[in-house]
């Protein structure tokens, strides 16, 4: 899209040969001679610009910045441009300046058919935004419009050849109005490259946009424009191989490319990426290039077995496996699945599509998808962590810090939660040089990159994704690799980790994660469902049945595909559990605080627990419940998860070796629940609740071993009475990271 701005001061810099070059001013009438008849109708123009400019603000009474109150600081701006005969221009941080169509005085539409309706209201202007597909959305005006600074990007494409002659497709953005060699900035992604323009890498990074580098996205093998084959999460290959090829290879080889033929680089590559990409990044840092300077992998995938995508402690993520596999692999671009009408015509509850199905087994045959899809096939044939997910396993690759490494996650994140956390604590122990970074904050996946103030109905109180991306990400990038930095780069100080700290709201600067003060304290899960700090827990048990035919939804239903239209997916782990909490397969402990509680680090269950099935889940949520009397009205008796997580109870002995679980014998589970930053606040209320579904975003235990739970017969799903066993030799509790 063209940048309006960059267009004036073009138009300026051809007139300006033509004004005088001496100190004295000429006459008026010298200058007039000098002027031909085109010329003198634009001064004309000009002079009478005045008064025509006070008729076209007049036309737009309404023209200013606007915003929501939930994201005060990321208005849009509207104003009359003077160039484009008083058309009305749209503008933001994340927006080039793009005119407007008229529809009526009120009423403007932009090319893409989104639609603004100005109103004045008693409290003053509004805006109104629809476009298709999306919620209307009311901004307020909050003040005069704001203008940024845009670089003039020239967009380019190429084919860039790899070592064993396959040619990955590339989208290559130059900044033609920068006159210094610049570094360059890569993203590889199996999501498309082919949208990369000047307008969607302002809107997707504005302030690195507004630095400056040669911008490059690649599509990865198989994916899009490239050649080759594409493979899911494709392991890492034997580097002493010289023709062997894998993500970190292809990484390597395009960086070479690309300083070698984009003019003006100056030599310095940092790769950035989100999730899948952010595995991609990962794997660029893992026998480098040695012109890579600085990555940053973000919500890294690093073991989709462990702890992200695809299995969690081995229990199955049925909606995300059945979802994704179908997106990625039933075409070479991404395809949306689909979970059919219900009776009355609706567009069907997951939650009822999973559960009429049966096994995962059922998903897949009943899918319709005729091929084989390798990732779906992966799931039915390796339930367990074998070696077809062992070499997927980034983390064991993870045994050097090769280039300063920034690594960002959510402590909300619904996909990679796992990854960034694992990447950072494998690398930590080989920072000799001061290189491995953390920035954790209460984001959902990816979120640090748009939304700034909140997640769900939880405040942060501050722009913490505009601070992030302003304060963090690009003064690192700046830092590593501009040649004259400027502002940005003297002001990277990240002594290790940032986070930002819910509870407190405030952030939070550690010299290592978690920080040295923070020691692990037990919390005895004990009888009359109280919560007790110290080791010594009094006998007692809890007990609920769990039913496989009626599971504990993980979310508020009906439940859309994990990426359809209108789906509540990103912010599930935010939302109130109130909604479960009271159901009789829930079991509950609680500890008023009568003091702030800080927990700084990793969180861990201990479980001692007996079934009578010979094979369970168990499900450990902390949650802090806000108090009736919260300031905040949407907060009040509010319960909300700080750390959660699952275990599948045949995986106690190695996940390598499912076992039957003996029913009756009370028996140990421990797992982590991952990390945490928050303060428990006086007069809010710790929870900790244990149940044995989360459905459907976890597969069924039938509670009965079989071999394989994909191809698990109906009858195998039998409702057990688990029980959670408290007293001296058998402390089911929590560790918790308290902070002094
Ligand atoms: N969470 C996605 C993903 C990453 C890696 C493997 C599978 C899925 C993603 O957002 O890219």
């Amino acid at each position: 899209m063209d940048n309006p701005l960059t267009h004036r001061s073009q138009k300026l810099a051809r007139i300006a040969p033509l004004l005088p070059r001496s100190g004295r001013a000429p006459s008026l009438v010298l200058c007039l001679r000098m002027l031909s008849p085109l010329l003198l109708s634009l001064l004309l123009l000009a002079l009478a610009a005045p008064a025509a400019l006070a008729r076209r603000h007049q036309d737009y009474p309404f023209a200013g910045a606007y915003a929501t109150s939930d994201e005060p600081d990321t208005p849009l701006s509207f104003y009359a441009d003077h160039g484009k005969l008083g058309k009305l221009i749209l503008e933001s941080e994340r927006h080039l300046p793009t005119a407007l169509h008229a529809v009526s005085s009120d009423t403007f539409r932009t090319d893409d058919n989104a639609v603004y309706r100005f109103q004045h209201l008693p409290a003053g202007w509004a805006v109104t935004r629809t476009a298709p597909n999306t919620e209307p959305l009311t901004l307020q005006r909050i003040g005069d419009a704001q203008h940024h600074l845009f670089h003039h990007y020239i967009r380019t494409e190429a084919m860039i050849p790899m070592r064993d002659g396959i040619r990955l497709h590339a989208v290559i953005l130059t900044p033609a109005d920068m006159h210094q060699k610049l570094p360059i900035l890569l993203t590889r992604t199996p999501y498309g490259v082919a949208g990369l323009t000047p307008a969607s890498f302002v809107g997707a990074q504005p302030q690195l946009a507004r630095d400056g580098y040669i911008r490059v996205e690649e599509d990865i093998r198989g994916r899009y424009g490239s050649e080759g084959t594409f493979r899911m999460m494709r392991p890492l290959a034997d580097h002493s191989n010289p023709k062997a090829t894998d993500e970190s290879t292809d990484a390597f080889d395009t960086v070479a490319w690309l300083v070698k033929n984009l003019p003006d680089n100056n030599g310095r590559v940092g790769v950035m990426g989100i999730s899948y990409p952010g595995f991609l990044t990962t794997m660029a840092g893992i026998d480098p290039n040695p012109a890579v300077k600085a990555i940053s992998p973000q919500a890294p995938m690093i073991d989709v077995w462990r702890g992200d995508d695809f299995f969690h402690n081995g229990a199955f993520r049925q909606t995300y496996g059945y979802d994704y596999g179908f997106m990625l692999e039933t075409s070479k671009e991404n395809a949306q699945v689909d979970y059919g009408k219900d009776s009355a015509g609706q567009p069907r509850d997951g939650f009822d599509f999973f559960l009429s199905r049966g096994s995962f087994a059922q998903d897949v045959a009943q899918s319709g998808v005729k091929q084989q899809l390798p990732t779906w096939q992966d799931f039915l044939n390796h339930p367990a962590y074998d070696e077809v997910w062992r070499s997927r396993g980034v983390e064991y690759h993870l045994n050097a810090v090769t280039v300063p490494t920034l690594t960002v996650g959510g402590y909300y994140d619904q996909e990679d939660m796992w990854g960034p956390q694992e990447e950072y604590k494998r690398l930590q122990p080989h920072d000799a040089r001061h290189q491995n970074f953390l920035v954790l904050g209460p984001w959902r996946h990816g979120s640090w990159s748009a939304t700034t103030r909140h997640i769900g109905a939880l405040q942060y109180g501050a722009a913490i994704g505009e601070q992030y991306r302003e304060q963090i990400e690009a003064r690192f990038f700046a830092h590593y690799l501009k040649d004259a930095p400027g502002s940005n780069a003297t002001h990277f100080t990240l002594q290790n980790t940032a986070s930002f700290q819910t509870g407190s709201n405030t952030w939070q600067y550690y010299p290592q994660f978690p920080p040295p003060a923070s020691r692990l304290t037990d919390f005895c899960l004990g009888p009359d469902h109280a919560i007790q700090p110290g080791d010594h827990c009094a006998a007692g048990s809890v007990s609920y049945v769990s039913d496989p035919a009626n599971p504990v939804p993980y979310r508020h239903r009906p439940i859309q595909p994990t990426y359809g239209k209108g789906s509540q997916w990103y912010t599930w782990m935010v939302e109130d559990q109130r909604f479960v909490t009271g159901r009789s397969d829930v079991a509950l402990w609680r500890m008023p605080l009568d003091h702030n509680l800080t927990l700084t680090g990793e969180v861990f269950a201990d479980l001692f627990a007996r079934t009578t099935g010979s094979d369970g889940d168990f499900v450990v949520k902390l949650i802090d419940q806000y108090p009736d009397n919260d300031p905040d009205p949407a907060m009040r008796g509010y319960q909300l998860m700080t750390n959660m997580e699952i275990f599948r109870g045949r995986y106690r002995n190695g996940f390598d070796h499912p076992e039957a679980i003996t029913p009756g014998q009370t028996t140990e589970f421990r797992w982590s629940l991952h990390d945490v930053d928050h303060v428990f606040l006086q007069g809010h209320t710790l929870l900790v609740e244990v149940q044995s579904t989360w459905f459907p975003l976890y597969d069924r235990n039938p509670q009965t071993f079989v071999p394989n739970i994909m191809t698990a017969p109906p009858s195998a799903y039998q409702p057990a009475t688990i029980t959670i066993v408290s007293d001296p030799t058998h402390p089911s509790h929590l560790e918790l990271p308290v902070m002094p």
